[in-house]
């Protein structure tokens, strides 16, 4: 079971954590890499995955999260407070919202994970749920609740890039991940990520969350790219999926096997 400080703790004290994107979801793979040195598993239900709706299948990830001790943050296809609510129930504590494009839009989400908001009454639903261990844990509930949540925003279009500073500003958002691909492909550049104008971007959005001191989430790509976005701001690394693993690691072990075989020959 957890035995680690979660997400939200190792944030707060400004720690740089590490982690996957899982696209192959599956609760055996969480528990994979719970048994590895990182400490989240990005689990991408925008652009595939289960039904986000079928809580059985969110609780049976959020499960194998605890069982393993390895934080999950679940990237969710909409920013709908209905569905924030009914995720956050499972069990999971960390929400990544896509393509959000106003303050507005932003604020009512974070609200909706929040018991209490701004001093005032939030936005989210009491029940008793998997998350306070099906009515168990209800003295701390609220409280801990509202500490550990953690909502994360993808910075990944035009409209955000306009209305910046009202998103990063949103209390209690807790990370901006800025999106490489769609924010290249809004920008007219698709998968050009080298383009002059997309790293403009990419820059204007990091000094943005410095400013606003919220942490920012992104790619990165070997030792080097790591030292220098945790040296600013980055306080969540993702290292890369699991089908790019699979797909280096196997195209490797083949290409040595192909080779060994040739060169017994
Ligand atoms: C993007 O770069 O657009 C992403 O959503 C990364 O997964
Ligand atoms: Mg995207």
């Amino acid at each position: 079971m957890r035995n680690s400080p979660t997400l939200a703790a190792r944030l707060n004290r400004g720690d740089t954590t590490v982690g996957v994107l899982s696209t192959i979801i599956h609760p055996n793979l969480i528990e994979v890499y719970g048994s590895l040195d990182i400490d989240f598993v990005w689990v991408d239900l925008e652009h595939g995955g289960p039904n986000p709706y079928d809580a059985e299948r969110v609780e049976n990830l959020a499960r194998a999260a605890d069982v393993s001790d390895i934080e999950l943050i679940l990237r969710l296809p909409t920013t709908e407070p209905a569905l924030i609510r009914k995720v956050l129930d499972t069990g999971v504590r960390n929400v990544l919202l896509p393509r959000v494009e106003t303050r507005a839009e932003v604020q009512r989400s974070v609200e909706a994970a929040h018991f209490t908001y701004n001093d005032d009454v939030g936005d989210r639903g009491l029940a008793g749920v998997r998350a306070n261990s099906w009515g168990k844990e209800m003295d701390n509930y609220i409280g801990r609740s509202d500490r550990e949540v953690q909502v994360g925003v993808m910075i990944e279009n035009k409209r955000a890039l306009s209305n910046l500073d009202g998103i990063l500003t949103v209390d209690d958002l807790a990370f901006a991940f800025i999106g490489p691909w769609d924010l290249s492909h809004s920008l007219g550049h698709p998968l050009e990520e080298s383009h002059d104008s997309v790293q403009d971007a990419i820059e204007e959005v990091e000094d943005a969350c410095a400013t606003a001191d919220v942490p920012t989430m992104g790619f990165v790509n070997g030792n080097e790219d790591a030292v220098e976005k945790a040296g600013s701001g980055y306080q969540l690394l993702v290292v890369g999926s699991d089908v790019d693993a699979l797909r280096s690691g196997i195209s490797k072990r083949a290409a040595d096997a192909v080779h060994g075989v040739k060169g017994s020959e």
